[in-house]
């Protein structure tokens, strides 16, 4: 039984979410997610999600290739997360490339490429200029 980890935020979910937990999920048997907390989020971003910790995890939960889904409460604690879920892979999108190899004493550690074109940033534009040319 492989173990693939991964972490992320989530919000308003999308695409480009989607195929990256497919293709984590293809590196092994069983796949992993760590969800940052509001309060994470807060402080990486200095803005709240859209979406609240609750529901970002309930959506993960019901999507099919995703085994467990968990609160991820500090990007330090990631060696904890790692040796607790016995992980074998952690799997990130290549803007965090290079970011965690300091785990690679841990386990392999894989950075795919993004999803092109589509981030929580440009939708979260997107409606906010729609909204604003319909006013
Ligand atoms: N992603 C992707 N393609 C996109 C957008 C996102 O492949 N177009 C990937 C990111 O690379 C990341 C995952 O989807 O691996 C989740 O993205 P975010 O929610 O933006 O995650 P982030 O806020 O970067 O949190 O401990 C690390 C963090 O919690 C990562």
């Amino acid at each position: 039984m492989k173990t693939v980890i991964t972490f992320g935020t989530y919000d308003l979910f999308h695409i480009g979410h989607l195929r990256i937990l497919a293709r984590a999920k293809e590196l092994g048997d069983r796949l992993v997610v760590g969800v940052s907390t509001d309060e994470l989020n807060f402080s990486k971003k200095g803005i709240n999600p859209v979406f609240s910790l609750a529901e970002r995890m309930e959506i993960l939960r019901a999507i099919a290739c995703v085994d467990e889904v968990f609160p991820e409460e500090s990007l330090e604690l990631k060696g904890e997360y790692i040796r607790f879920y016995k992980a074998d892979v952690l799997v990130m999108g290549d803007d965090w490339r290079g970011k965690f190899d300091c785990y690679k004493s841990l386990c392999e550690v894989v950075y795919l490429p993004r999803t092109e074109g589509i981030s929580t940033t440009k939708i979260k534009n997107y409606i906010g200029k729609m909204t604003s040319d319909s006013l």
